[in-house]
């Protein structure tokens, strides 16, 4: 064993020992029990940095642990290589996405591997690959069968300098970033999937996700957004037609005094009397230009119009008025508003501006009734009062009774509304997976698009000239390429056009991961035998920003494959770790545009990929952020140093044959390190890896004074280097590989097996402390003996007995008295 610890040597021997011996090849260990560890497919964008890597790690080192545990382990990587940053990236210099592409996809790779990451590379994917993106084809047309994808009408962001639709990124204050024009508003036909028939199982589904982060939950279960209320008939005077609205608070019907439609409900095209028509119609075209001009986060001034159409109270008879206003928005209910002003801010606001009639019809159940007239909306239920027969009936009672009366009448009745809008996927781009429609004048005069057969696809995207297709301005760019566009009808082989819009990129995230099961199968995106055997993933790695699109988009695709019977199981993942963001050593988040980055390769090169990894897994625990320091990561190197110099003290003690006694000393060596192991163990299992790595310290700093004086102390301190090797492996495998080979081991230890901690060693003081919170006693907590202060604060914390008196609480002050007594004193 060399005296110096050579971190490059070694990691580039061991990294071409695992590819040559395929260690991480899914399916090595027939009949070992399985497990699928999966990181968010990354975009390959210019260069790595260690923010990206952070996310890999997590999963290399879940990986690792397990494949040492006797798993079966998927582990696989792709490139989610289509899309819009390459297409933008060739619009500015002209070469084509796919060159660029490749070579970033390239050099992500050779990154991953220098790195040491546990990649079973037999099964990478590209998405911009037609043999990959011919299943997002495939699946489109599936779901076009089972009426999951449509042809709708969206309001979209139109620039009439550009002659397109763009996104609302680019535009600033109500211009057109790249020409300047005004931004209108405009209805465009696009392709969209029906999500929105799944949104109450998706969210049912996530009850059942008891091991995702519950603010990814939380925030999914906004995002769809069920709101549970009544449905009430408005009928129009004079006409046929009624205006349907949504209410969450039918028990204030007997206070509307309006009603409220959105400025581009349909409805207003035949109920508005002539001589309001162009009032009416100005205002709705000035409400879209506003619309378009607003920035996402801004509210805009209520603003409305009386349209001159009147309705009648379903349940009072009264002729009622009809506004148009700005704060109703059409895509939400029913695009129409039964207005409240006496009980909703928004509506008693507007009722001010306008001059409107308010009427209390609740009052509160408790204390004095409302002085009227009201300065504010009082919006809490309460108790009913000038509400016909259901006065003196409680809210939640009379919203019932109300609704029911309502269904009764025929004019209504209980309902429920998602915020959850159906998923546009039309995007007018180049660097897309192309939608696999023709449209043949003779055989779909309507447009409705012809579905491309399944043998005819992938529907590829055509070669370009760069610099005329991509100019970033006018149609979508494969409009530009007549090979591409000009066809012939599936139907009459008559002349036909194809479609020219792309996928959005969501697609191919939505099912990617069972295509890593299969990832050469030509007939299928995957065989269920497969899915059988491999889905759900076990364990997902990405970051909190994908919590609503990406990982909606992905539950319900899989609800349509399990219906489909492509898998058995309806949701994707078991478990979500969400990792925490990796801040530069200024603090602000690591990125090219803060010049801030740390990059992989030069990390590795200066410190090895070891300390890089240990760094980072020691920074901090999975989720929490943590800030790059090149000073800690030379920490790291230290510690790195000090287990090889462990190592090369104690070698000649690796090929001793001693069974015992130990005693003393030797004894102690033992336990220390049989228990580190232990704890090590359970951290890992708690994904605290970063206490894993200060306890493996602990032991090293114990271990390497010891100079040893008999065989049992040599035995003990040679059993310890090789425990230690098995347990940094995860976070330091090359290091750990060397040393284990240098102690004689003939195989990986991946295949070596987790170590079991000796139980008799195990066995150790455990000592009472009595838990007050201010100053009373509440409960008693059991610890090692040597535990310190932070320990034992974490075991009181989440003691059933003791975490009630805390919760919801601040603890300003913790007393510790060692060997005895801990008091949270909070308020
Ligand atoms: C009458 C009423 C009286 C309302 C009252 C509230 C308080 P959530 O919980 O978000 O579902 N609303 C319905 N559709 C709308 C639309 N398209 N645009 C804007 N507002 C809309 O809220 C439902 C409430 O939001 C509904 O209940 C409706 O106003 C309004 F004292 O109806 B309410
Ligand atoms: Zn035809």
């Amino acid at each position: 064993m060399n005296e110096r610890y050579d971190p490059a040597a070694i990691e580039a021997k061991w990294q071409e020992r695992w590819e040559r011996e395929g260690i991480f090849r899914a399916g090595r260990r027939e009949g070992s029990p399985r497990k699928y560890i999966l990181e968010m497919f990354p975009y390959p964008s210019g260069d790595m940095h260690m923010g990206h890597v952070r996310n890999y790690l997590i999963g290399d080192v879940l990986t690792r642990l397990h494949i040492a545990r006797g798993y079966d382990v998927l582990h696989p990587m792709g490139w989610d290589a289509l899309g819009l940053p390459a297409e933008n990236a060739a619009i500015k210099d002209k070469r084509h996405p796919a060159e660029r592409t490749a070579e970033n996809i390239r050099r992500f790779k050779e990154e991953m591997k220098r790195l040491g990451l546990s990649y079973d590379w037999t099964r990478e994917i590209d998405t911009s690959d037609p043999q990959t993106y011919k299943w997002s084809q495939w699946f489109f047309l599936k779901f076009r069968e089972r009426g999951l994808v449509y042809r709708r009408k969206a309001h979209v962001n139109w620039c009439p300098g550009c002659k397109t639709a763009i996104a609302n990124e680019q535009v600033k204050d109500g211009l057109c970033e790249r020409s300047g024009d005004v931004v209108e508003r405009r209805l465009m036909p696009e392709w969209a999937i029906r999500i929105t028939k799944y949104s109450e199982r998706l969210l049912q589904g996530l009850d059942q996700l008891t091991e995702w982060p519950e603010e990814v939950r939380k925030k999914q279960r906004n995002w769809i957004g069920k709101s549970e209320g009544a449905t009430l008939f408005f009928q129009v005077k004079d006409r046929p037609e009624r205006i349907e609205v949504f209410t969450t608070r039918a028990d204030t019907v007997f206070g509307c005094t309006y009603v409220v439609v959105a400025p581009d409900h349909p409805i207003l095209e035949s109920i508005v009397p002539p001589e309001r028509r162009d009032a009416v119609e100005a205002f709705a075209l000035d409400q879209a230009r506003k619309a378009a001009r607003k920035r996402h986060d801004e509210e805009l001034p209520k603003e409305g119009i009386d349209t001159g159409a009147k309705v009648i109270h379903p349940f009072t008879g009264e002729i009622l008025p009809v506004w148009a206003a700005n704060f109703v928005v059409s895509d939400y209910g029913t695009g129409a508003v039964m207005c409240v002003p006496a009980h909703d801010e928004r509506d008693f606001e507007f009722a001010q501006v306008y001059g409107l009639p308010i009427r209390v019809v609740i009052q509160p159940a408790e204390g004095e009734p409302l002085a009227e007239p009201l300065s504010a909306a009082f919006t809490e239920d309460g108790v009913l009062t000038a509400s016909g027969p259901y006065t003196g009936m409680r809210s939640a009672e009379a919203r019932e009774a109300i609704a029911g009366a309502a269904k009764e009448g025929g004019f209504g009745g209980p309902s429920v509304s998602y915020r959850q809008r159906d998923w546009g996927i039309s995007r007018q781009r180049y660097w897309g997976t192309p939608i696999p429609i023709v449209y043949c004048e003779r055989c779909d005069p309507e447009g409705e698009g012809i579905s491309v057969p399944y043998e005819d696809l992938p529907v590829e995207l055509p070669p370009i000239d760069v610099a005329k297709v991509l100019t970033g301005t006018g149609e979508p760019p494969l409009a530009k390429v007549p090979e591409f566009v000009n066809t012939t009808c599936p139907r009459c082989g008559g002349p036909a056009r194809r479609e020219v819009e792309t996928m959005d990129t969501f697609v191919d995230s939505s099912w990617y991961f069972a295509r890593y099961l299969d990832p050469h199968n030509e007939e299928l995106p995957f065989r269920r035998e497969l899915a059988d055997q491999w889905l759900p993933v076990d364990i997902y790695i990405g970051g909190p920003e994908h919590s609503t699109m990406h990982l909606l988009y992905f539950r319900f695709w899989t609800m349509v494959m399990q219906e489909m019977g492509l898998c058995a199981e309806p949701e994707p993942v078991r478990r979500l770790i969400n990792q925490g963001i990796v801040n530069g050593p200024d603090g602000r988040k690591m990125s090219k545009r803060w010049g801030n980055v740390a990059g992989a390769r030069e990390i590795c090169e200066k410190y090895g990929a070891d300390a890089a990894r240990t760094f980072v897994m020691f920074a901090g625990p999975p989720e929490k952020d943590i800030d790059w320091s090149n000073e800690k990561v030379e920490g790291c190197v230290r510690f790195l140093q000090r287990i090889w110099k462990l190592a090369h003290q104690n070698h000649a003690s690796a090929a001793l044959k001693y069974e015992g006694p130990f005693e003393g000393r030797a004894l102690e060596i033992r336990r220390a390190a049989h228990r580190t192991l232990k704890r090590v163990g359970d951290d890992y299992d708690r994904l605290s890896m970063n206490t894993a790595v200060a306890r493996m310290m602990e032991l090293v700093n114990f271990l390497l004074p010891i100079e040893a004086e008999n065989d049992a102390e040599r035995a003990a301190l040679a059993e310890a280097v090789r425990l230690l090797a098995a347990m940094i492996a995860p976070v330091a495998p090359h290091i750990a590989e060397e040393i284990s080979e240098a102690y004689g081991a003939e195989r990986s230890l991946l295949d070596q097996g987790w170590p079991t901690p000796d139980p008799a060693l195990l066995v150790e003081e455990r000592r009472r402390y009595v838990i007050q919170v201010n100053g009373k006693l509440r409960g008693e907590v059991e610890v090692p003996a040597d535990a310190g202060e932070a320990e034992v604060r974490e075991v009181a914390e989440r003691d059933d007995k003791i975490r009630p008196h805390l919760e919801g609480k601040t603890i300003r002050k913790v007393v510790f008295v060692p060997n005895r007594l801990m008091n949270f004193v909070v308020s």
